[in-house]
Parts: C-alpha cells; sequence; structure tokens
C-alpha cells in the first residue's frame, strides 16, 4: 500500500489544516516493545494506524492496543484540564490555581507532620512517558520524603536486586538475543500476549518464526499452557513458586556434570557448585512437578551453546524472585552464553543511561520502613508497605502524590488500601483518569497524552533486541489548556521549593526548565553516535545501529570489573528456600490451589479498559481452573466461586480451563473498575475483579521486598446461593 504524501515535520500539525492526509511516523509508548507506528493524519484526526514496516527494531509490527492509542486520544473520559473534588464532584480549576492547590496540600502535611509524612508512587507509564523520566523524578527528590514507592516492587526489583549484587549496576540487565539464538528458555513470561518485558522484543512473533526456520526452539516453563507455551516446542508446567529449585537444579547439572565453560572474568565456580550441590535434579521434580530427566537434558543443551533463558513476572513477583533471578544469571555465566551471540547481551544504546549516570546504580538498606523495617532499594521502600504505613494512632504517611500510577488496583490488598486513602490530608495525582485510586485525590493534574507528545525511549532502547535510536514528534500539539508531564512537575517543584522557603540551585532550575525534547537533543549530541533530534527526526523509524554486541568486562561496574557468581546477598536467600522445601513438597502432593495473575494481549495493566475497541468480544475476566479441580468442588463450568485468600474474599465466574495445571487457578490483574466514583463509562461495565484485593502484602519476596503475586494460596468454593445478589 502506498501512502498518499510522506513528510517528515519536526513541530506538530496545526489542528485547523484539513489537507490530504499526512504520514506520520510515532513510537507507540504503551508497552515495551515500543513498536514504531506509521500513522495517516488528516488535522486533527487519524486516518489509519498500522505498523511501521521500515522501522529497524520493530519491523511493521503493532497489536490491537496500539491501534487504540486513537481512543485514548478522543476519550471523552480523559481528563485535560485539572479538576479538584468538592464532596464528591469534580470542578474543573485553572492550571495556576491546581498547582497551587496541590503544592499546598503536599508541604503542608510535610509542615506538620515532618518530610517523611508525604509519599511519592510512581507508576508503570512514568517509563513511557520521556517527560515523567526527565523531570518527573524531581518531585520526590523536592520532597525529600524517605516514602518513595513505585511500580518496580510490584514487578521487577529482584532483577535489579541482582544486577547490583552481580554486575554492579541495577540496570545491567541482560536481554536474550532472540535473533542469533538457538534455544530459547522463558520462564514465567508470555511475550504473545505481553510483547516482552524487560526485553524490547517487538514482533516476538516473527522473530520466534525466523527462530524455528533456524532449526532453533523454544521452551517455556509455566503453570498455565500460555499464549507462548501453546507455540513453543517444548512446555512444562511448574508448579507456582517452585521455579528456585528448578533453575538451581540446572546450575546443579552444568556443574555435576562438567559442563561449565564460564568467561576469564568470572569467580566462584566452585563456591557456586558446593552452594547448589543438594539442588538435585530429583529435589526439582518433587516440589516443581519437572521432570528430573528434562531438567538434566535441558541443562545439557544450555551448557551447548547459543542459548538463552529469560525469566520475567513469574519467576520475579513470587517467594523467591530473587533466587530465580541470580540461579538465571548464573546459569548464562556458567554456560558462556552470557554476553555473547545467541545468549544474553547487553545494549549499546545511543544514549546509554549507564555510562551517563542518569540512573544510579543502586544501594541497599540506606533507609526502612516505619512499620515493617524493610530495606529500601535504589532509594524506594517495597509498595507492599504503602498501606501499613498509612494505618495506626500515629500514621507515618499522612499525604501521598501518586505520578502515573493506581495502586489499589495493582498493589496487594489494593481495597484497603483504597479506605487508607481516604483518611489521608493530602492525595494529590498526576493522571489523566478519575479511576479507582484517583477517584481519592484532592486534586488530579492531567497530563497529555502519547500522540500530544514528543518521546525518545531513554529506557526501552538500553533493553532492546537491536540497537537504534528512535525520536517521536507529538503527533498533535497539545491544547492551550493542556500541560505535559514534565510541565506539571516543573510547576509542581518550584511551587513545592517555594513553599519549603528554599531557592533550587540554579543548575537544577535550568534542568527543570529544559524541555525533554531540548534534554535529549544535548545528551544525542554529546554521545558517541553524534546524533540529534534533528537527524532523527528525518529518519522515519531511527538510525539502526546494528546489532548486539559483547560488552564484558568492560562494562561491568564491580570492582575489579569481575563477577562474582556467589555474592553473600544472593547465597542469603538459599537457606529460606530450604528451610521451605518440606512445606514445598507437602504442598505439591496436596489438593490444595495456588492463585497465579495472567495478561491478555488486549489488556494493558488497570488502565485501558476505557475504549470498546480492546474490550469487547469474549469475557476474559474469570478464574481458570482445571476441570479436575472444578469436579473436586462440585463447581461447573461459568458458576459463579468465591475466591478466598488470606486477606479477603471475592466472587467470581469460574472457566473450567486444562490451560493450567492441576492445583493451579489464575486471574488477571487490573479488573474491577466498578467501584463508587470511578469515572469510566465503558470501563465500569467490564465484569471483573481486582487480583490484588487477594493479594497480600505481608507476602514479600524474602531478599528484595518485593510482592509476592503468584503462587497465592487461596480457597475456591461455590457460590451459588449467592448468585442472584
Ligand atoms: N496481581 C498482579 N498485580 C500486578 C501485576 C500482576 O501481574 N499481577 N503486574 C504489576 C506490574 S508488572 C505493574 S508494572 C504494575 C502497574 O501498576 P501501576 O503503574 O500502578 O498501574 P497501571 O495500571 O499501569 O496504571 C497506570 C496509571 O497511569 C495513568 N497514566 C497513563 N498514562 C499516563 C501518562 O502518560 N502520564 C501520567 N501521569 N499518567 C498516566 C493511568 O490513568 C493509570 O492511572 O501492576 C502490578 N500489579
Ligand atoms: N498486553 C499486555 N502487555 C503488557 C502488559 C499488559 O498488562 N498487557 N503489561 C506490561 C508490563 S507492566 C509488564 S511488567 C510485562 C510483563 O510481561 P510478562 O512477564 O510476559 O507477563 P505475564 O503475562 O504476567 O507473564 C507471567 C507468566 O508467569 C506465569 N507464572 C505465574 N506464576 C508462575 C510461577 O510461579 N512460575 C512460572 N514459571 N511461571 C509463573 C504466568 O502464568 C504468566 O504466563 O508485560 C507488559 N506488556
Ligand atoms: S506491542 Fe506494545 S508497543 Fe507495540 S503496538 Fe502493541 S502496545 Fe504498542
Ligand atoms: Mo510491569
Amino acid at each position: 500500500m502506498s501512502a498518499p504524501t510522506s513528510s517528515v515535520r519536526l513541530s506538530p500539525i496545526p489542528p485547523e489544516s484539513t489537507d490530504a492526509p499526512v504520514v506520520r511516523h510515532i513510537t507507540c509508548v504503551l508497552c515495551e516493545a515500543s513498536c514504531g507506528l506509521e500513522v495517516q493524519v488528516r488535522g486533527p484526526e487519524i486516518v489509519s494506524i498500522k505498523g511501521h514496516v521500515d522501522d529497524p527494531l520493530s519491523r511493521g509490527h503493532i497489536c490491537p492496543k496500539g491501534i487504540a492509542l486513537q481512543d485514548l486520544h478522543t476519550d471523552p473520559d480523559r481528563l485535560r484540564r485539572p479538576v479538584k473534588r468538592v464532596g464528591d464532584d469534580w470542578v474543573e480549576i485553572e492550571w495556576t490555581e491546581a498547582i497551587e492547590l496541590a503544592a499546598e496540600l503536599l508541604a503542608g502535611v510535610q509542615q506538620r507532620h515532618g518530610r517523611d509524612a508525604v509519599a511519592t508512587y510512581l507508576g508503570n507509564p512514568n517509563v513511557h512517558s520521556l517527560g515523567a523520566l526527565t523531570h518527573g523524578t524531581a518531585i520526590p527528590r523536592v520532597l525529600g520524603s524517605k516514602h518513595v514507592f513505585s511500580a518496580t516492587s510490584v514487578d521487577q526489583l529482584p532483577h535489579h536486586f541482582v544486577a547490583w549484587a552481580m554486575y554492579g549496576h541495577q540496570f545491567l540487565l541482560p536481554v536474550p538475543d532472540i535473533d542469533r539464538t538457538r534455544l530459547l528458555v522463558l520462564v514465567g513470561t508470555n511475550p504473545m500476549a505481553s510483547n516482552g518485558s524487560l526485553w524490547t522484543v517487538p514482533d516476538f512473533p516473527g522473530r520466534l518464526r525466523e527462530l524455528r526456520s533456524r532449526g532453533g526452539r523454544l521452551v517455556v516453563l509455566d503453570p498455565r499452557r500460555t499464549e507462548t507455551a501453546a507455540v513453543a516446542d517444548e512446555h512444562h508446567f511448574v508448579r507456582p513458586g517452585t521455579d528456585a529449585v528448578v533453575l538451581l537444579a540446572l546450575v546443579h547439572v552444568v556443574l555435576a556434570e562438567g559442563l561449565a565453560s564460564p568467561a576469564a572474568y568470572v569467580d566462584g565456580l566452585e563456591e557456586l557448585r558446593i552452594a547448589v550441590a543438594d539442588f538435585t535434579p530429583d529435589l526439582a521434580e518433587s516440589v516443581s512437578g519437572v521432570a528430573a530427566q528434562s531438567i538434566r537434558e535441558l541443562a545439557r543443551d544450555i551448557a551447548a551453546g547459543e542459548a538463552a533463558v529469560h525469566g520475567r513476572m513469574g519467576v520475579s513477583t513470587q517467594e523467591f524472585g530473587v533466587v530465580c533471578q541470580w540461579a538465571i544469571q548464573c546459569l548464562m555465566a556458567i554456560t558462556g552464553n552470557l554476553d555473547q551471540p545467541g545468549g544474553t547481551m547487553f545494549t549499546s544504546p545511543a544514549i546509554d543511561i549507564i555510562e551517563r549516570g542518569l540512573v544510579g546504580r543502586g544501594h541497599r538498606g540506606r533507609t526502612t520502613s516505619t512499620v515493617r523495617g524493610l530495606p529500601e532499594f535504589g532509594g524506594e521502600l517495597p509498595v507492599s508497605v504503602l498501606g501499613e504505613e498509612m494505618e495506626g494512632p500515629t500514621p507515618a504517611i499522612r499525604g501521598i502524590i501518586t505520578i502515573a500510577g493506581n495502586p489499589v488496583s495493582s498493589t496487594p490488598a489494593g481495597s484497603r488500601l483504597a479506605e487508607r486513602l481516604t483518611e489521608l490530608e493530602a492525595v494529590v495525582a498526576i493522571d489523566p483518569y478519575i479511576n479507582e485510586t484517583t477517584r481519592h485525590a484532592h486534586v488530579i493534574l492531567p497530563p497529555t497524552g502519547p500522540l500530544e507528545r514528543d518521546h525518545y525511549d531513554l529506557i526501552f532502547h538500553t533493553l532492546a533486541v537491536r540497537n537504534t535510536a528512535r525520536w517521536s514528534s507529538a503527533l498533535f500539539p497539545r491544547g492551550a489548556d493542556q500541560r505535559h508531564d514534565w510541565e506539571i512537575a516543573r510547576d509542581l517543584v518550584l511551587a513545592l521549593a517555594r513553599r519549603q522557603g528554599r531557592r533550587l540551585p540554579v543548575r537544577q532550575q535550568v534542568r527543570l526548565r529544559m524541555s525533554p525534547r531540548v534534554a535529549i537533543d544535548a545528551l544525542l549530541r554529546t554521545s558517541r553516535r553524534g546524533l540529534s533530534v534533528r537527524r532523527l527526526a528525518r529518519t522515519p523509524g531511527g538510525v539502526d545501529l546494528g546489532a548486539l554486541e559483547p560488552r564484558f568486562p568492560e562494562r561491568l561496574r564491580t570492582q575489579g570489573q569481575r563477577i562474582s557468581l556467589t555474592p553473600p546477598v544472593l547465597t542469603a536467600g538459599l537457606a529460606a528456600l530450604r528451610a521451605r522445601l518440606p512445606e514445598l513438597r507437602a504442598a505439591a502432593a496436596s489438593d490444595d490451589l495456588l492463585l497465579i495473575g495472567r495478561r491478555h494481549q488486549r489488556d494493558n495493566n488497570s488502565w485501558m479498559h476505557n475504549t470498546t475497541r480492546l474490550t469487547r468480544g469474549r469475557p476474559r475476566h474469570q478464574l481458570l481452573m482445571h476441570p479436575d479441580d472444578l469436579v473436586a468442588r462440585g463447581v461447573t463450568d461459568g458458576d459463579l466461586v468465591t475466591v478466598t485468600s488470606e486477606v479477603s474474599s471475592l466472587q467470581v465466574e469460574v472457566r473450567s480451563s486444562d490451560e493450567v495445571m492441576p492445583g493451579v487457578v489464575s486471574l488477571p490483574h487490573g479488573y474491577g473498575h466498578r467501584r463508587p466514583g470511578v469515572r469510566l463509562t465503558h470501563a465500569i461495565d467490564v465484569p471483573g475483579v481486582s487480583m490484588n484485593d487477594l493479594t497480600d502484602p505481608a507476602r514479600v519476596e524474602g531478599v528484595s521486598g518485593n510482592a509476592v503475586l503468584n503462587g497465592i494460596p487461596v480457597v475456591v468454593t461455590s457460590a451459588g446461593a449467592q448468585q442472584e445478589v
């Protein structure tokens, strides 16, 4: 298909223009795949959205969410101007008033109760918004409270923790070199639905097909036969929360059979062999259900080279997340697959956030939470403590600002957190919607949407399967009454500083006033690649900087640029795992149920349900349960069931499915919008409940404090009698 008029523009199209359609290239910021899209626009209207075929990274890929960007853009529920809550009503106010009100509320709490009394919660879209990255973090900095939280601790904290402990920097996260690998092993990740995570791998299906045509294989370990498992060469059901034992057994086999071939900069092979000596394939089989023989064969195959193992949500947000991530890194390192083509590799991004010091290397334990005493990592406390820090006669937290986050839906015991929010003296949200969390705000400051702002992927170029650099100019100009994320952050930080009676250092003021475009341009111009925003904007899809290349040991940030396989902070996790083994073995033999999560290609965490384009069709909110488990409980497909965890109970329809292994039930997260005060016209009619009403803030991963969202013990009973309620 040919495009009507191809042109590259640096400035947004004026809204009154009504000429022939113009073709523009932008980046989709809805997920980590960061697809390059080709959009036809006529004036303020979108004529079509499709994948940009010539994009060197995403190669034409697009998913239904990318097409739904237009619905997000035109959604009448999306706030364009600030609103203030007056009783149960919302009143639009001017920006100056809104910023002053937000600053007054937050500064007031700090004046009355101290700095730590105001919390910041940074949600997932912060990493997908350039302005939030360049300016947003100035907000927690000016507040100066220890109570900084983010979605990281309901997600990938174990990855950062292990990268920090082994490679010396929390962002030295290796990605599978899918384009050259011979063997891809995916553990607890479902890229056919999620499009990849901590692994920017747009067009996963196409890349998988190419892997196959090269004679390569995909092996999946997951308690559910996911969309990815369904297209794999081999799928092993693994009982939730037991992967650590399987992954350690893989390490065990490699070392026991003398198959190790680590690089010269790797230390501690013998210590590792001793540490994993008791984690045999037979032990792994008894707790996980994965056959010992399969583990032996897989270990040998990985040791044969050009193999990449990647573990994500399923092995991160579980009881032994850090042990899992550590075992995976050890496995890659000892088999010589780390930092090698076909293995797991590190990027060489045009803007190197590690080299340029844009992200700190990580630190731990500089402060602790007030109630449970959990340590910070990298300046953040685990979000599982957020609710409890708001409780008691003298709550540690009395005010909060949420930035692009919906913790009521996304963090453990969300409904309980919602109750706490109603008691706070100040709730401020930087968010475009009145949703499960922001309905409790006193004031909401809505930023522009993805089509109204410039973008450059500071984070996802760092995690991509190919080195490229892409600039994405705003498709439409922002309205006169709208503000970008970065402008809101700038104004709020300045207002907070004024109220604190201090003058920000000049350098900081200059940085705050610099638009993200100017900041990125400066970073590009001073980079080794010698690029600029203008140069990138002239090249639709950006520039291709080539395949990933080996970067170690130079890129290591450890002492002497060496890798220790057995840092004590990681091996410490083994004691807790050994202590749990008898229970894990007993649980494997019982008929108790464990709850796990799931993602659907047309869901986007908790916030894209307000478009019928993504929600129509077969409902997908149900609890999946194995037919044998249904029979054992006298429940039939489609029934309403009561699901009870240690913290709460809820009712939801059940769907019989042998996709899940016996003893496992699965619910998606991000559902359950029908709550008082939510202003999402379509989403409130989407059936479903919030999985995080069942998850337990007391269950955190033992080493990092990451939330445990998978492998939750639950009881399921028929709710037949209550069905008419
Ligand atoms: N049980 C269970 N819980 C989970 C997960 C799970 O698998 N199971 N997954 C976890 C994971 S991986 C994550 S990342 C978290 C996500 O947790 P959160 O980040 O807390 O939640 P999101 O659903 O991503 O909500 C994003 C919010 O940002 C707003 N928003 C969207 N775009 C922008 C923008 O550009 N600027 C601003 N300021 N706001 C914006 C939306 O309106 C919404 O309120 O959930 C976690 N929770
Ligand atoms: N369509 C869509 N795409 C998304 C998102 C979305 O909400 N929707 N969210 C984005 C975000 S924020 C993230 S972090 C990524 C996440 O990307 P993924 O990690 O790929 O996400 P999930 O689909 O949650 O995959 C987790 C898998 O782990 C399995 N699992 C659960 N418990 C265990 C266990 O104990 N062991 C093992 N081995 N497996 C287990 C689950 O069955 C599931 O298949 O996706 C991103 N992309
Ligand atoms: S895969 Fe992700 S980045 Fe690509 S179009 Fe879909 S939502 Fe956007
Ligand atoms: Mo995430």
